[in-house]
């Protein structure tokens, strides 16, 4: 897989890819993870990206011309058409789902914005899907980017260290995830459950089950609906 992140902030972006488990990825070469400054692609002297927006209002708008000169620049280095991806809070919200059919995809493009929005002729012209992490405002893309960049990569086989890691996080079963212990067995005057020490596989299973499905319904029912409505 060929990741490329299309920013004003690569230097905020690097640190984290070349960091843990995308570090490993892209040493064993999984993923190739690439950052271009869209501000290489600006034409003028003052090498701007954004601009006033056309009948007036506040802030500035990402202009069209450094975007697609980015896009065409890192597709045309191979792979043809990527799976383009525009970080707004405009799009759809991203869940395990969608991470697990990103992660299916050889090459993606995750274009962050700043400033007050885009161009729609961004929209237009490039027909990204879209995304957002979650219901609240973020300066601009770049967090987001690294949110998706790493819940994709850590999905491509032989990226985590442990081949079912990844089928035992919450949510990827749609639940919560069960309380978890290491040694001591006692620490401060708290203890592990006796059934985590027995060796009874079974038991194991069927406890851990019962903690992830009581522990979704106190937080997070609103999953346990969602599995309802999946199953239907
Ligand atoms: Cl993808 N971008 C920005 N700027 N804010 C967000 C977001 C993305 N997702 C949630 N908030």
């Amino acid at each position: 897989m060929r990741i490329d992140v299309l920013t004003l902030f690569p230097e905020a972006c690097e640190p984290f890819f070349s960091a843990s488990i995308l570090q490993r990825a892209q040493a064993a070469g999984l993923v190739e993870i690439a950052c271009t400054n869209i501000r290489d692609f600006a034409r003028d002297v003052h090498r701007s990206v954004d601009d006033k927006p056309f009948g007036g209002g506040p802030g500035m708008v990402m202009a069209c011309g450094p975007v697609f000169e980015a896009v065409e620049h890192v597709e045309a280095q191979g792979g043809g058409r990527a799976t383009r991806i525009l970080l707004t809070p405009q799009g759809k919200r991203f869940r395990q789902a969608d991470a697990e059919e990103l992660a299916g995809h050889d090459r993606l493009v995750l274009i962050c914005g700043h400033y007050e929005g885009f161009d729609e002729r961004i929209r237009q012209g490039l027909a990204p899907r879209e995304i957002s992490i979650g219901d609240y405002v973020l300066s601009g893309g770049e967090a987001a980017a690294m949110v998706v960049v790493d819940a994709v990569v850590r999905l491509l086989p032989g990226a985590l260290g442990h081949e079912d890691s990844a089928g035992e996080d919450s949510f990827s079963n749609g639940l919560l995830e069960y309380p978890q212990y290491t040694r001591p067995r006692e620490f401060r005057g708290m203890s592990v459950p006796e059934v985590l020490l027995s060796g009874d596989h079974a038991s194991v299973a069927e406890w851990r089950r019962q903690q992830a499905i009581e522990r979704t319904r106190r937080r997070r029912p609103d999953l346990l609906n969602d599995n309802v409505e999946e199953c239907r």
